[in-house]
């Protein structure tokens, strides 16, 4: 069960829609028009009216919903419309409502954070038979013919959260993942290089994974678990904004924990800002995520309109952000793009940002 005190509750339904954001022009594919903002890196203009559903994790991570309002920002400046649908709970069954739901509005694109690798695959490809073009953001899928708007880069995340705990801990000591859904491909991609990472640092030991399902609840129930579990824990890197917040809230008010345990992961610093300004926790990274959506709306709509493609190398202009390439296929990630270098908040810099 989701804590509803916790969490700002936007949508009660299950599948839920949900918002429509943006201008609300009908769907005309066939129009075209100068774009207000943004260009296409081959030359192209991005249609108008444009209708792209958003598709996060779930609709009431409020990290998700960040992301979700940059890619109505985006739409927005383009003269289009971004429709956000999900479900309530992270998992791949929660979200194919949502992709059936765009097939049914003939939307122009999908941009959906995926809940599992595979198991959206099917209904993803009934998508794109219908002529949507698929988009990736936040948690890659692992189905064809999709460009993934990738936060920062993958290897650098999970490398970087490792040194950010060695650094508070001395490199010594039991640590601990406080995950979100075990299927989630981008908390799992960062966890496999968090592993290689902790090689370089043998006198860390990861003793445990444990998955919150971005729930404040289950987050908490786990965490609690793990405590008990390992009463000596050194260090947990929570690399989901749900799961620090929630750890974070709960050594708040327990603070004799903190002699012996130290918190690091991925946050909202508007989260975080008390338990920097306490010193219940000293350093944390992330990006913007209302860039990350703002991003993954104009590629979007620049897939949709034919000005940009999935090809290696190739460009395309993304409003305010500027001018982004398509990296190539490397392992199991298809081609992507990269938004940015993540940022550390500590108490240097965390009253500089409001997201
Ligand atoms: C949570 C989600 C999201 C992740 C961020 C850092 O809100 O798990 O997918 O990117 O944290």
């Amino acid at each position: 069960m989701r804590s509803l005190l916790k969490r700002p509750v936007l949508f009660a339904a299950p599948l839920a829609l949900i918002a429509v954001m943006g201008a609300c022009s009908s769907k005309t594919t066939s129009a075209t028009s100068t774009p207000t903002s943004g260009t296409s890196g081959t030359g192209g203009a991005i249609k108008s009216g444009l209708v792209v559903y958003f598709i996060p994790k779930d609709t009431q991570n409020p990290y998700e919903v960040i992301a979700d309002q940059g890619g109505s920002a985006a739409l927005t400046a383009l003269g289009g419309k971004v429709v956000v649908s999900s479900g309530t709970a992270d998992t791949g069954a929660a979200q194919i409502p949502s992709i059936q739901a765009a097939i049914q509005a003939h939307a122009d694109a999908i941009v959906i954070a995926g809940n599992d690798p595979s198991a959206l695959c099917p209904s993803l490809a009934q998508a794109q038979a219908a002529g949507i073009k698929v988009v990736s953001f936040d948690s890659d899928v692992t189905c064809p013919n999709h460009l993934f708007i990738n936060q920062a880069n993958t290897e650098q995340i999970g490398t970087s959260e490792v040194d950010l705990l060695a650094k508070q801990i001395n490199s010594t000591g039991d640590i601990a993942i406080l995950s979100a859904a075990a299927t989630a491909t981008n908390q799992n991609a960062w966890i496999g290089y968090m592993k290689t990472q902790l090689g370089k640092y043998p006198n860390m030991h990861l003793v445990s994974t444990v998955y919150g399902n971005d729930d404040p609840a289950t987050s908490l129930t786990v965490l609690q678990g793990l405590l008990s579990a390992y009463p000596n824990l050194a260090g947990i890197i929570s690399p989901t904004t749900v799961g620090i917040s929630t750890a974070a809230q709960y050594l708040d008010t327990h603070k004799s924990l903190l002699s012996k345990l130290t918190l690091t992961g991925l946050g909202l610093p508007s989260q975080m800002k008390p338990y920097i300004k306490d010193g219940t926790v000293k350093a944390f990274e992330l990006w913007n995520p209302n860039d990350l959506g703002y991003l993954a709306g104009y590629a979007a709509a620049s897939l949709a309109s034919g000005v940009a493609s999935t090809t290696t190398g190739s460009t395309f202009t993304a409003g305010k952000l500027g001018s982004y390439t398509v990296l190539a296929p490397a392992g199991t990630t298809g081609p992507s793009v990269v938004l940015g270098p993540p940022t550390v908040f500590d108490n240097s810099n965390i009253d500089q940002f409001n997201f």
